[in-house]
């Protein structure tokens, strides 16, 4: 789509005067550093390697980590300033307790009167309201082993059914989608095969603000003749170089997918003897995309007919291609949905399992792949296992040296403990890694329900709007306090060294969680000296599992700059790219490369239907939301960061010059998105690279900055991810400005 370039965040200027942000502290990078230390960012799940410079037991700057194969020194604007929160003021260095009558509504309480209080808490809930009554809530920052001592202490120390992370929000949809087609959850490709591809195919992926490495290979591939297509209601950063744009209405994408495939299979465009040989489901799926003519395509969607073509025309004959895809298609009420219908695309064709033919799903979180496979999800055990399987649940208590009886069953996801709250069915609540007063849809509701409970403890490094309602907050550790391995968007397994010592009285979290085992007098199994320890521990556990780590050992992810899993034996080389023909698998056992008893692979009829919340007369306009560049997540930490405050210091709603217009609202002007949940007022963003009929607001912001007091608690009933990109809002010209601007000081 020809379109005349416009710059989305770079040509706009700070709202009113420059306002004293809260920074890091002024640090002393003069003379050498004690130590540079090789490890990786600690934001998203690129996780490119960085070298840490050490002075004095803190963190006083960087220098690229050139060898590291998959950024090769590049860092995007958070990378190279993440070393600034560490110094920063708030960063917690003791425990605290609720006291309303003390300054910010805490006093400090030694650590060891902490733990106490939070042990004697859990005991007293549970027995007087059931084991199910205490829920935890984890992180996908944190690293494999913490993750996996999560949910051991969930299911063996507290033996609480009620465990779940905050990747419920972020990768479940791609992750369902890929073992029903699939089998496993984990990038079918390195991203080496990117610059291989003749033809890339980008749905919902913010890929420059949002894994702004992968640019770099989607450019080398562009520079050998790719074309890129881009589907997104956005004109994003990256969308403005692409050869096809398809301005996809918002929550529209399973149809899109299955118009797309119509057409591939109206031409021919297939490769049959790879669907004869290595899928199953073909007919039933060719039969469900007939009615998706391209006009009706184009009625549902919003991109005409002739774009539907030509995005056909490019992706069926290709050669080699590669399809990525990233929240914009998953924040769905029909997520799954919609992620079935891309995966079908790339099973039509035949290219995955070879060089240059790929597919991932772009992960989120730091450790967004290795912290949804180790069992803090729900309805899952270490090693990617069901918890409801009686062979695998036998496995795991094997190893923890327990009877398979005393594992609790599958829990409820993230959302669902705050439905329980309501219900009085949880009472008691411990959240590490977790900001979801800021993160959940509908959070008006979320920080109702932190109240209610008779007791909340949340491990955090800084005290997130979240732990602001805590009865009692932990102070746990920064990424470089600690070392550990992590899994990347790839599914390479890499190892994030230590640094430095927590400050003061914090503490290294999984120190934390057996310190409360300790006092509960549940210390067996708890009792692990480090890291490395917990992952000996955790490659048994995973052993035989899909994500096998058997084979994983620290010192060979150190030799080897990472191993992708499986990897079974230490003997074996590990898994760059899966389902290569002829490859082996624990689940197909040598019968075909996907991850089924028959080693097929699945098509899986992507179902369309409308948003749970469609527009109306009264709610005219979509919402959809997401992340600028700048910023991280509920920003607990980017929010603390000077420079990338400067960067982009507020929210802004994005809104075409038309729809503009139409509200009678100018650009900066203060303009309220109001849904039928609540309202967020905040300046208005003119800008050409968005859908007339669709509004933007970044979520990194807390109480009135915050838009997920307009989102929507409509979950996938699948995956359960909350649907955060589309929901039908009304906008207009606020009245007056928000409370929060005419406030001098910094907001939360
Ligand atoms: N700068 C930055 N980078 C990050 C993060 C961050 O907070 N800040 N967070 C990390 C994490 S945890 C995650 S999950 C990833 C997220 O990475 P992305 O998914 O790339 O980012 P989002 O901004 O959530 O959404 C991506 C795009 O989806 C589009 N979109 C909205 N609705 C639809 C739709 O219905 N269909 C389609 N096709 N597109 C739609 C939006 O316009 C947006 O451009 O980023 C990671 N990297
Ligand atoms: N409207 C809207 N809402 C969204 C999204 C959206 O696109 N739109 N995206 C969703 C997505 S994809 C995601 S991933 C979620 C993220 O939502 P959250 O997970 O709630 O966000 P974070 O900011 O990562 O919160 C993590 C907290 O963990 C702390 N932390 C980080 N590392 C560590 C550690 O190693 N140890 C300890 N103890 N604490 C640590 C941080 O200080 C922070 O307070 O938000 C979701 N919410
Ligand atoms: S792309 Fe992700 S991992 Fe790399 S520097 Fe930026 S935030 Fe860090
Ligand atoms: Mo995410």
């Amino acid at each position: 789509m020809a379109t005349e370039p416009v710059t989305l965040h770079e040509t706009i200027e700070h709202f009113g005067p420059h306002r004293s942000y809260p920074t890091g502290a002024r640090l002393d990078t003069a003379g050498d550093p004690d130590q540079v230390v090789k490890t990786h960012c600690c934001f998203c799940g690129q996780q490119c390697g960085i070298q840490l410079k050490v002075k004095d037991n803190a963190v006083v700057g960087f220098e690229p980590w050139e060898e590291f194969p998959f950024n090769k020194g590049m860092l995007c604007p958070k990378g190279i300033r993440r070393y600034l929160q560490g110094a920063h003021p708030d960063r917690l260095l003791t425990a605290y307790e609720r006291d309303s009558s003390a300054p910010g509504g805490f006093r400090p309480l030694g650590y060891e009167a902490a733990i106490a209080r939070v042990a004697g808490e859990i005991e007293r809930i549970q027995a007087t309201h059931g084991r199910d009554a205490f829920a935890l809530l984890s992180g996908a920052s944190l690293t494999t082993e913490k993750t996996y001592l999560m949910g051991k202490f969930a299911r063996m120390c507290l033996r609480t059914a009620n465990i779940d992370y905050n990747g419920r929000l972020c990768m479940v949809s791609a992750g369902a989608g890929n073992k029903k087609s699939f089998g496993i959850d984990r990038a079918a490709n390195p991203w080496s095969d990117i610059p291989l591809a003749d033809v890339i195919l980008i749905a919902g992926a913010n890929v420059a603000e949002c894994a702004p490495i992968t640019t770099n290979y989607v450019w080398q591939a562009r520079e050998q003749g790719a074309k890129v297509i881009v589907v997104d209601p956005r004109i994003t950063p990256l969308a403005r170089t692409c050869d096809l744009f398809l301005p996809v209405k918002p929550g529209r994408d399973a149809a899109l997918f299955n118009g797309i495939l119509h057409l591939i299979i109206e031409h021919d465009w297939l490769d049959h003897e790879f669907i004869e040989q290595h899928t199953v489901g073909f007919d039933h799926v060719a039969e469900h995309v007939k009615p998706w003519t391209p006009q009706r395509t184009a009625d549902v969607t919003g991109i005409t007919e002739r774009a539907i073509r030509q995005a056909a025309e490019m992706w069926g004959p290709a050669k080699t291609s590669f399809l990525l895809h990233a929240r914009g298609i998953e924040h769905h009420s029909h997520g799954v949905q919609n992620v079935l219908g891309a995966i079908n695309l790339v099973l039509a064709s035949g290219r995955i399992g070879r060089e240059g033919c790929g597919y991932a799903t772009i992960t989120g979180q730091a450790n967004g792949q290795g912290g949804r496979e180790h069992g803090q999800k729900c309805d899952q055990l270490p090693g990617g296992r069901d918890i409801d399987n009686p062979e695998h649940r036998a496995h795991v208590a094997g190893v923890w040296g327990i009877s398979p009886d005393e594992l609790p069953g599958k829990g409820v996801d993230a959302y669902e403990i705050f439905r329980k709250i309501d219900r009085g069915e949880i009472r008691g609540l411990l959240s590490i890694c977790f900001n979801p007063k800021v993160s959940l849809p509908d959070n008006n509701f979320v920080a109702r329900m932190l109240d209610k409970l008779d007791f909340y403890v949340a491990i955090d490094f800084f005290l997130n709007e979240s732990a602001r309602h805590a009865d009692i907050v932990l102070p746990g550790s920064l990424q470089e306090e600690d070392e550990g391995l992590v899994t990347s968007a790839e599914g390479r397994v890499i190892k994030i060294n230590k640094c430095l010592d927590p400050p003061g009285d914090a503490r290294q979290d999984w120190r934390i969680i057996q310190d409360i085992a300790r006092v509960l007098g549940r210390e067996r199994g708890f009792t692990f000296d480090g890291p490395q320890e917990i992952f000996e521990e955790l490659r048994r556990a995973s052993a035989g599992g899909v994500a096998d780590y058997a084979g994983i050992t620290y010192a060979r992810v150190e030799q080897e700059m990472g191993v992708f899993w499986p990897c079974p034996a230490v003997d074996h080389p590990g898994t760059p790219r899966l389902f290569e023909r002829g490859s082996w698998n624990p689940v197909a056992q040598g019968s075909g490369p996907f991850y089924f008893p028959d080693g097929k692979a699945r098509f899986n009829v992507a179902t369309y239907s409308p948003p749970a919340e469609d527009v109306d007369s009264e709610y005219p306009i979509m919402l959809t939301t997401g992340r600028v560049v700048s910023h991280f997540l509920s920003g607990t930490q980017t929010r603390r960061i000077g420079p990338l405050v400067d960067q982009y210091p507020e929210p802004r709603v994005e809104l075409h010059p038309q729809l503009a217009a139409t509200l009678g609202i100018g650009d900066q002007d203060w303009t309220t998105v109001e849904s039928r949940r609540g309202s967020c007022t905040v300046r208005a963003q003119i800008v050409k690279t968005i859908r007339p009929d669709t509004v933007f607001v970044p979520y990194h912001w807390s109480g009135l900055k915050s838009i997920n007091q307009v989102t929507i608690a409509a979950q996938d009933p699948i995956s359960k991810i909350p649907e955060y990109k589309v929901c039908a809002v009304r906008v207009s010209k606020a009245a007056e400005p928000p409370a929060y601007a005419r406030q001098l000081e910094p907001q939360q």
